[in-house]
């Protein structure tokens, strides 16, 4: 077990506005959760949203693989994220040169820029990705958070050794940068989050190479906000689920706490 400060002091620590407003929602919620929303219909979105809204700190989502897009998705979760108070991630992994990470951010049918708080990124091309986000972003009023996917959950992934190392040396090196996804304490600064994926209240795998820890071990390896999707999404009762991970988890974060 990692101890670690708590939400509320590692926020004045934090020079992203992102990551000032997970830390004090998830302190004020009491959750860690992050909902993976992976549905293809826009009603199962939403009807995820209304039900969890008010026990997750992020709802999830991968918008290229709603079969049905249509903007009022986009509205009426806006709607839901203000009226339970989480924040929306688009999960879109951008891992282009800077100048097509910007449009992808800005253009084309999703436009995620207008709407989503928080989104993904592989550092693969370098810190050119992350500037493409903020030139993205240079006609948005709002703060954005990005998340650099530095380490991944699945069986034989490629981010090891020096490529994490650079991807929390170089390419984290600027203050749009909220956190990281990553499966062990990689990093040292306390303003910035670990995201971890990859969490089942049973260690296990899927057929296509996910793999599962639990949510206690993966609290103990500096996991502070933490995706669960088909452990929630796929179970009887849905809302069961939500809040057996939401105290299961939030009990993991209260005893790794030193203060
Ligand atoms: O709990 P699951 O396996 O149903 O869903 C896991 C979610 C999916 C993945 O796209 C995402 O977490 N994910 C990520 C993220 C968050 O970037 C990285 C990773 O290494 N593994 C992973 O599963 O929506």
């Amino acid at each position: 077990q990692i101890p670690m400060k708590s939400f509320s002091t590692r926020a004045k620590a934090s020079k992203n506005q992102s990551a000032i407003k997970l830390f004090k929602l998830m302190e004020q919620k009491q959750t860690t959760l992050c909902l993976a929303a992976d549905f293809v219909k826009s009603q199962e979105i939403l009807d995820i949203a209304q039900l969890a809204g008010p026990h997750i700190a992020v709802l999830k989502v991968h918008i290229d693989i709603v079969e049905d897009y249509n903007k009022d998705l986009i509205q009426n979760l806006k709607n839901l994220a203000k009226t339970h108070n989480f924040m929306i991630m688009e999960d879109r992994k951008f891992a282009d040169i800077g100048q097509v990470v910007s449009q992808q951010f800005r253009n084309g049918m999703y436009s995620i820029a207008e709407w989503a708080d928080l989104v993904t990124v592989h550092p693969v091309p370098g810190k050119g990705i992350i500037q493409g986000i903020g030139k993205g972003l240079d006609e948005c009023s709002e703060d954005k958070g990005i998340f650099i996917v530095a380490e991944m959950s699945s069986a034989g992934a490629l981010t090891t050794g020096e490529y994490v190392e650079k991807a929390v040396k170089e390419v984290a090196d600027s203050e749009m940068v909220t956190g990281f996804v990553c499966q062990t304490n990689i990093f040292k600064d306390p303003g910035l989050i670990q995201l971890t994926p990859g969490v089942k209240l049973v260690e296990s795998a899927d057929d296509l190479g996910q793999q599962y820890n639990t949510p206690n071990a993966v609290v103990d390896k500096g996991a502070d906000l933490i995706v669960v999707g088909r452990g929630i999404t796929q179970a009887k009762d849905q809302l069961s689920a939500v809040l057996e991970y939401k105290k299961v988890l939030w009990e993991a974060y209260k005893k790794r706490v030193v203060e």
